[in-house]
């Protein structure tokens, strides 16, 4: 079988289940901007349906798309020269995923580890949707034969299990169809933790809004958060062995090293031998001066929604000369009818 080339295209999603925190900015959507350019045909979507697998207030849901568009072209993606989208205007998103469900297996599912985060002990009565959110995921990428994917450390095994499909639909259809996708795990902030639990991710949905930075916080709010931060009352160490075992502190220190393009140890040569107290007060003044301008932008977006949604639709017409040839070629490839 001759190898196919793919075109190199990035394709990424944040869900619209609530604002945008510090974690979907450093460990996404800065990197998506990073990633446009003359490399990449790049493709970014508010994954609504992936939302909807636990439960959204449908006003908040429209809301939290178009705020989440917002940010990122507030961050710096240009809607011209990147595809913006929500997913459920793209429907071969969904078709797509069908086909993935009859594809992965049961066991590949059970062994997610953010199913079983999400689900807790309350696996009977969540959505089946949160279940196969992975297989969806798989064709939000594979429907555009997306070669790099851009995400925060949390998505990783959902990203080889993207592989898992295409070489499975690939072996059993005895196609070189889907590529083999190559996830884009990069830079000192892939996990951004909580500012009150330095073993728990940084997260939209955490019920604890003092644990996470929003986009949309003003600069006193994000100065409180920084200075409530739980750290430990040693001194910041000067070399990046000195973070082992310190969990917030290594947080923190990764926030500033993303914030400021540096690396953990170019931040550790400048503020080792610190306390937190002198520390903090210079991470808050950094994050308010990266910060401020995207929610101001975002604030000046928001008060146009008809602008955001003309983006999305046109956005979604471009997506769809990709997918629609891509879904209609998998029908084939699978042997259904189609029109003639
Ligand atoms: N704390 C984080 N650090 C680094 N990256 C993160 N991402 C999310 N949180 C962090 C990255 O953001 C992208 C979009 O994530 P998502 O919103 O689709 O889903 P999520 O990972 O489940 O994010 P949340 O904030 O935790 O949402 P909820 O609370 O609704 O579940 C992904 O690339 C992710 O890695």
């Amino acid at each position: 079988m001759t190898k196919t080339t793919f075109t190199p295209r990035v394709f990424s999603g944040i869900q619209p289940s609530g604002g945008l925190t510090l974690g979907n900015y450093l460990g996404a959507i800065k990197r998506f901007v990073d990633m446009q350019g003359p490399d990449f045909e790049t493709i970014y979507c508010m994954v609504d349906l992936h939302a909807i697998s636990t439960w959204q207030d449908p006003t908040d849901l429209a809301h939290n798309t178009r705020e989440l568009c917002a940010g990122f072209i507030a961050a710096g993606i240009d809607p011209e020269k990147s595809i913006l989208i929500n997913q459920s205007q793209v429907p071969e998103h969904a078709q797509l995923g069908w086909i993935f469900n009859c594809v992965a297996r049961m066991g590949w599912m059970q062994r997610m580890t953010q199913f079983k985060d999400k689900a807790g002990k309350n696996a009977q009565n969540v959505s089946l949707g949160l279940f196969g959110y992975p297989a969806l995921m798989a064709a939000d990428i594979l429907v555009y034969h997306a070669t790099h994917v851009p995400v925060g450390e949390d998505q990783k095994q959902h990203l080889e299990l993207t592989r898992d499909i295409a070489a499975k639909f690939n072996h059993d259809y005895k196609v070189d169809f889907f590529p083999m996708t190559e996830p884009v795990i990069e830079g000192a902030a892939t996990r951004v933790m909580s500012l009150r639990d330095g073993s728990k991710k940084m997260s939209k949905s955490d019920p604890s809004d003092a644990s996470r930075i929003n986009m949309t916080d003003d600069a006193d709010t994000i100065a409180k958060k920084i200075r409530k931060a739980k750290t430990d009352p040693d001194a910041l160490p000067s070399e990046a062995d000195g973070l082992k075992d310190r969990p917030e502190a290594r947080n923190l220190v990764n926030i500033y090293a993303a914030l400021s393009d540096s690396s953990v140890d170019q931040v550790l040569a400048e503020v080792g031998g610190k306390q937190f107290g002198a520390f903090k007060p210079m991470l808050a003044e950094l994050a308010v001066a990266k910060l401020s301008p995207i929610s101001g932008e975002m604030a000046r977006l928001m008060a146009e929604p008809d602008e955001i949604d003309r983006i999305l639709s046109k956005g979604s017409l471009r997506a769809r000369e990709i997918t629609a040839p891509i879904l209609r070629k998998t029908y084939d490839i699978v042997g259904m009818v189609g029109p003639v």
